[in-house]
Formats: C-alpha cells, sequence, structure tokens
C-alpha cells in the first residue's frame, strides 16, 4: 500500500486527486490550514474518524510558509510520493499580494524538496510539482509545448517559474525523482467561485433564477485552453509512476474565449446572449427577455494580461498514454448543471425569508 502526501488538499485539484489515490489502495495524507472555520467542505465526503484504526485519509495542519512543519509532517509521514499542490493559486489577487504568493508558491515549493532531502528521502518519494501555463505568459509560440520559453506575466507566473526550476535542479543536483505537470487551465465544479468558468456559470444559474440581475465580467477576448480537473488529476499521478521523472505539458490542444464560455453556459440554461457595443462598453443582452446580463468592469482587467493559451499535449500521449477525456462541451454542462442546483436551494433560502450569500466578485 503506497501512501501519499497532499499539500493543496482542500483545492479544487487536491479533492479529485485524493479521491483517485483512495481509489486507487493509497494511504492519502493531506495538508489542511488552520482557519477560524470549517475550511474543508469540498474534501468532507472523504472525511474519516481519525479513531478508526483501519482510517486511510489522514489530514495534518499546515502552511507552505513554515519550513519546520512542513519537515516535521514528511518526516512523520514518509510518502511515497508527495504531490505539491498549494500555492496562491489566482493570477488577479497575485498583483495584490506579490510577496506571500512568492513565499507560498516559490519558496513553499524549495521547502518541500529541501524537507525530502534533509530527511534523506531522495531515494524513496517522487515529487510531482503543480507548474502551470501561466509560465509561459507572452507566449513564444503557439501551440506551446516543453521546450517553449517562459515568460510570466505575473508575481504568480513569476513564482511559479522559481518552483519549475527549483523542481528541475534538485533533480538534477540530487537525482530526485521530481517532475513538473505544467497544466493547462483546468475547471470542475468544485473550480473556486472567482476563477472565470466558475463565476460565468454561477452568475448565469443565478440571473436565470431571478437572484442576480448581472455578471461583472474583464476581458471577453482572452483564449484559454479549458480542460476537466478529473482528468488532470490523473495525469499527475501518471507522471509519479514513470521509471524516470519527466516534465509535460497537461493540455486538451482546444483553445475557446471567455466570450465564448458566456454563451455556451448560456446556452445551457436556454439564454440566448447578444453583444452590443465595444470595449469597456460592452454589453451581453439575453435575446428572449432583451435584458442587459453581462457588463464588461475594469477592475477585472489585470495590470499584465496573459492574451492567448493552448496546450501541445503530444509528449503526454506519447509517455504517458494520457489525454483529455471529458470536452469542453461536458465541462460547462456539468459545471452549468452542478451551479444550477446550488443556485435553486438558495432559492428556496430566499422564499423561506433568508438571505442567499451574493457574492460577486
Ligand atoms: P485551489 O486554489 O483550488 O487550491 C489551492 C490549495 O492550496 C487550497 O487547498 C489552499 O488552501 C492551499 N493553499 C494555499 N495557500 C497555502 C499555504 N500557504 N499553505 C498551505 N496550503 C495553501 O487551486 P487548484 O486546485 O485549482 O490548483 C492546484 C495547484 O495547481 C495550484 O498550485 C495551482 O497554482 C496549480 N495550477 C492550477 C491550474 C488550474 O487551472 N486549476 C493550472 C495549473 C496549475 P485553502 O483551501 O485553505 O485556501
Ligand atoms: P487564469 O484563470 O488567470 O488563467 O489562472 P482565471 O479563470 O482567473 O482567468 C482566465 C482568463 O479570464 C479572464 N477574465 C477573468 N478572470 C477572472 N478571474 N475574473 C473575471 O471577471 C474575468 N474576466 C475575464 C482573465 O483575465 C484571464 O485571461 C488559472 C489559475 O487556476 C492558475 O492557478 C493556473 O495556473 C492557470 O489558470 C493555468
Amino acid at each position: 500500500m503506497k501512501t501519499a502526501l497532499i499539500t493543496g488538499v482542500t483545492g479544487q485539484d487536491g479533492t479529485y486527486l485524493a479521491e483517485l489515490l483512495l481509489d486507487k489502495g493509497y494511504v492519502v495524507h493531506g495538508i489542511k490550514r488552520r482557519a477560524s472555520s470549517f475550511n474543508t467542505s469540498r474534501i468532507d465526503h472523504l472525511y474519516q474518524d481519525p479513531h478508526d484504526p483501519d482510517i486511510r485519509f489522514r489530514l495534518h495542519y499546515g502552511d507552505m510558509t513554515d519550513a519546520t512543519n512542513l519537515i516535521s509532517i514528511i518526516q512523520q509521514v514518509q510518502p511515497d510520493e508527495i504531490y505539491n499542490l498549494a500555492a496562491q493559486s489566482h493570477v488577479q489577487v497575485s498583483f495584490e499580494t506579490p510577496e506571500y504568493t512568492a513565499n507560498s508558491d516559490a519558496l513553499g515549493t524549495l521547502r518541500i524538496l529541501e524537507a525530502v532531502r534533509l530527511l534523506g528521502l531522495t531515494e524513496k518519494t517522487r515529487i510531482y510539482q503543480a507548474s502551470t501555463s501561466e509560465m509561459f505568459g507572452q507566449v513564444a509560440e503557439t501551440p506551446q509545448r516543453e521546450s517553449t520559453p517562459f515568460y510570466p506575466r505575473s508575481p504568480y507566473g513569476a513564482a511559479k517559474v522559481y518552483a519549475y526550476w527549483i523542481t528541475v535542479n534538485y533533480r538534477e543536483a540530487y537525482g530526485m525523482h521530481a517532475s513538473n505537470g505544467i497544466l493547462f487551465n483546468h475547471e470542475s465544479p468544485l473550480r473556486g467561485e472567482t476563477f472565470v468558468t466558475r463565476k460565468i456559470t454561477r452568475a448565469l444559474c443565478r440571473i436565470n433564477l431571478g437572484l442576480q440581475d448581472a455578471l461583472y465580467i474583464g476581458n471577453l477576448d482572452s483564449l484559454r485552453d479549458w480542460g476537466h480537473a478529473r482528468d488532470y488529476v490523473r495525469a499527475m499521478w501518471e507522471m509519479l509512476q514513470l521509471d524516470e521523472p519527466e516534465d509535460f505539458v497537461i493540455a486538451t490542444g482546444e483553445q475557446h474565449s471567455v466570450r465564448e464560455f458566456i454563451e455556451r453556459s448560456g446556452r445551457e440554461l436556454g439564454m440566448e446572449i447578444e453583444w452590443s457595443g465595444e470595449g469597456v462598453d460592452e454589453i451581453g443582452i439575453e435575446k428572449n427577455t432583451g435584458k442587459k446580463i453581462v457588463y464588461v468592469d475594469q477592475r477585472y482587467f489585470r495590470p499584465t494580461e496573459v492574451d492567448t493559451l493552448l496546450g501541445d499535449p503530444t509528449l503526454a500521449r506519447e509517455r504517458l498514454g494520457w489525454q483529455a477525456e471529458i470536452t469542453f462541451e461536458e465541462l460547462v454542462r456539468e459545471m452549468v448543471a452542478a451551479d444550477l442546483r446550488i443556485a435553486k436551494k438558495d432559492t428556496l433560502i430566499e422564499k423561506a425569508g433568508y438571505r442567499s450569500f451574493n457574492y460577486n466578485e
């Protein structure tokens, strides 16, 4: 029975990965942050009573900014595999918290690698580093592949470039089985509510049920290669099963705009969205009702933007036998269906005289 440690287990990918590894028979340890309220809603269905003798899923308090804590957890767990998913993962937020983002995302990765080395686990423990297409930033070529040069466009992207290279360096310097998955955007019903896809599906479902009037959005023309998180965590696991460590681009090879994501989500709800105006004055109008439901809002534009990302997953297909199975259409459908269920629940709450949470960021 293998033992895995997941940092960032309470996040989108951490949840799908924990499910996958538990299904494969692993003992799974996860690191969660201390918060003043419960912060484990995504993984509550995996919770096991710590008094149970056969427990296979355990949580430890920890933080990527706390080296001694990470050393102590890794010493205790003696993991066969570490999946380093923890990060301040929001690109726009990284402009507001650049130092913290560097500390958790860049130095946090160094702390994990150094802990494994100091504890003498370099032979035993394999490491997956959650690298990102944001490292390509201002793209040097399209599509982007493993050899495409990096040009990050945010404090987040820059921190992840450090994490990428320190992972490569520990592999080369100490012979560690440490690999970077360069993952392009991947989404799901578990996606954080302020990333663009989830923001769109959540808002349109609420608009559809009359809980909210409008969606305020940034760059409609931004292009992304969007996959499903459930597919992408399979690639993480496959990478650590290779005899030799290697870095891989994980992507669908298909690109869509934010505008298209809005249109397709609308269609799932029977709403046809038409566009009027230009630039920051552009608005989306629902054809059947004539209501203005999408407004462009300057506050969601970034100081420096990544306009276009498109990945070439050929190497992953050849070496890992991996390819994305869930289509863009299926992804949007699943996200809309999930958010519609939540919006219906909120409707009941409002009907009962209570207010539902109308977070519109
Ligand atoms: P999420 O934002 O959903 O999850 C991030 C996780 O990291 C959460 O569990 C969060 O805890 C935890 N975390 C944040 N800061 C710290 C810290 N200082 N110490 C300990 N834990 C911390 O991200 P995703 O699941 O979407 O992404 C997983 C990883 O993959 C991230 O590293 C991200 O940067 C990277 N990535 C994501 C892509 C995507 O499209 N989703 C694409 C490429 C890379 P809490 O719940 O308490 O906030
Ligand atoms: P991204 O994801 O920055 O690619 O990072 P996000 O969904 O935040 O943005 C995608 C694109 O949509 C544009 N956009 C908006 N984005 C947000 N969040 N809110 C808006 O209102 C909005 N309007 C337009 C953005 O400008 C951008 O171009 C994600 C994260 O998961 C990272 O951790 C990960 O590394 C990369 O994907 C790959």
